[in-house]
């Protein structure tokens, strides 16, 4: 189970307001006793920009939130925890303060042949594919291809040596001590058609470089974690996925909570089966990223219309499949967060630790908005509660912990009656089945002995089980 880490939000280690590396190193027990073992910490490297997705230096940690040698102790403290830490690498493009952009503008080489500049009037008609925004910034009168826009240059992969040179900051970050790599925009590395001026994905270029990028990592650590973040339909997913080992998991997340959102047991069903037949069998060949939010998506408690039974319902009928599961921070507090794509902070607030605002540690880079003071939200509020969200979520993550057999397991059936929902899970050496009520009503199970909360309530009456409303459970029978 990974946890995305958004720094700058999480815990102050040097009273700047702003989140750093000995911050969350000094909260890395905190994430440790959630049950975690992984951490995917979102961009860290040099950037003008709050999200830290263009990069201004590729071998440099921002300077906010610290230096190499605090990142080396920061890496070396979750490792003693057992704590894997992946990082976010946005390679696909650079900000416009790159030193390499602003020797492209200058002509110099190789840098200008490492962006791509308007060649030919007709390109200016490209349109970016999936919301027809213009794709092209002028640069005091030079223009250069920016997908995601005037802030961040698309790097241009037709130059050989631009391969090596991102071998080479591959290199560095794993010898810093880097268990692997998100790699951000992974279709989008060969996304623009020089022959035919349009943006156009050229998948078996992009999964050749990725191919290349992945082996030169693992020749220098064979054991390396890689993850696709790969924003698309199950069959592109999966192409990418096979190369990294592990892939988001997009169309899942996003058939989830529109199932869960609006209590519908059968399009439930529809989409495990539909996941069944693609990555849940034995013969997949790789491991699905489970995730039910991120930071380029409203937060999960907005995303069920502030219903948090919902919310803890979707976890865990998240927590329960195969896969490896990926957690957004502050979730596990139900912070709230709209996605907006032309204003996306909402959903990156501060972490409230404390039920005032303030405290050591508390971050403070942008006021509270939805997640407020005095919310009863903040971790101070929630921890000691017994029926706090924190302690519900906590406990649904527990429960994963205990039985991590489910990663590597496999989906044998996915049945319903009306609103219970049915999952039988197949591992090496355990079975299980897994029962989830989307309904308001209790209902009878037909099992009897060995059943356990997963979250929310299972009661007996007159011999009978009922597994309680939106409640989830699981009977391991071997
Ligand atoms: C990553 C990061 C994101 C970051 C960048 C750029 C990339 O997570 O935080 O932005 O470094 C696209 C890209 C993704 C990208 C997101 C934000 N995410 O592919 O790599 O944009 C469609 C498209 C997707 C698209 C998505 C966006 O196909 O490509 O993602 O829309 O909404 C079904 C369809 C599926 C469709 C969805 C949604 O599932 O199957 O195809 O996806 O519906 O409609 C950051 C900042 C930005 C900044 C940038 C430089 O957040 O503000 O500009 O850095």
């Amino acid at each position: 189970m990974f946890y995305e880490l958004y720094l700058r939000s999480f815990f102050d280690g040097n009273g700047d307001g702003i989140g750093d590396l000995i911050g969350a190193e000094r909260k890395l027990d905190y994430l440790a006793n959630l049950g975690i073992d992984g951490i995917w910490l979102l961009p860290i490297l040099q950037s003008p920009s709050y999200h830290g997705y263009s990069v201004t230096d590729f071998f440099n940690v921002n300077p906010i939130y610290g230096n190499l040698k605090e990142l080396r102790s920061f890496l070396s403290s979750a490792h003693k925890l057992g704590l894997k830490v992946i990082l976010d690498l946005p390679i696909n493009h650079t900000s416009p303060n790159h030193e390499w952009f602003l020797k492209a503008l200058d002509g110099d080489k190789p840098y200008r042949d490492w962006y791509l500049f308007l060649k030919n009037e007709e390109w200016l008609k490209a349109r970016r594919h999936w919301d027809g925004e213009k794709v092209w910034t002028d640069y005091s009168g030079q223009l250069a291809y920016t997908l995601f826009g005037p802030g961040s240059p698309d790097l241009n992969y037709e130059s050989p040596s631009l391969w090596q040179q991102m071998k080479e900051v591959l290199t560095f970050w794993l010898s810093v001590g880097f268990d692997g790599f998100r790699f951000d925009a992974a279709k989008h590395i060969f996304d623009f058609s020089l022959e035919k001026g349009i943006c156009e994905y050229q998948h078996s270029r992009n999964l050749a470089f990725w191919k290349e990028m992945t082996s030169h990592c693992r020749s220098i650590s064979p054991n390396s974690i890689f993850v696709s973040e790969v924003w698309d339909d199950a069959r592109i997913v999966d192409l990418y996925s096979a190369i990294f080992g592990i892939g988001f998991n997009f169309p899942l997340a996003e058939d989830l909570k529109a199932s869960i959102s609006t209590r519908n047991p059968e399009l439930l069903v529809k989409s495990l089966k539909t996941d069944l037949n693609r990555c849940f069998r034995s013969k997949r060949s790789y491991e699905s990223g489970l995730f039910l939010t991120n930071h380029d998506m409203s937060r999960l408690v907005s995303a069920m219309n502030g219903d948090k039974e919902l919310s803890l319902l979707a976890m865990s009928i998240l927590l329960s499949l195969p896969g490896v599961p990926f957690l957004y921070y502050g979730e596990e507090l139900g912070m709230e967060g709209v996605y907006d794509m032309y204003f996306n902070e909402e959903q990156l607030e501060p972490f409230l630790w404390f039920e005032n605002g303030y405290g050591p540690g508390q971050t403070e880079w942008k006021a509270l908005g939805k997640n407020h003071p005095h919310s009863g939200r903040s971790f101070e509020a929630q921890k000691m509660i017994k029926d706090s969200y924190f302690t519900r979520f906590k406990a649904i993550m527990e429960f994963r912990k205990l039985n991590s057999w489910l990663r590597l397991a496999t989906i044998r059936s996915v049945k319903r009656k009306e609103n219970l929902v049915m999952i039988k899970v197949v591992g090496e050496s355990k079975t299980a089945n897994v029962f989830h009520n989307l309904g308001t009503e209790r209902v009878p199970l037909e099992t009897d002995a060995g059943i356990k909360v997963i979250n929310g309530s299972i009661t007996r009456y007159r011999n009978r089980r009922y597994i309680g409303a939106l409640s989830s459970a699981i009977e391991v029978v071997s």
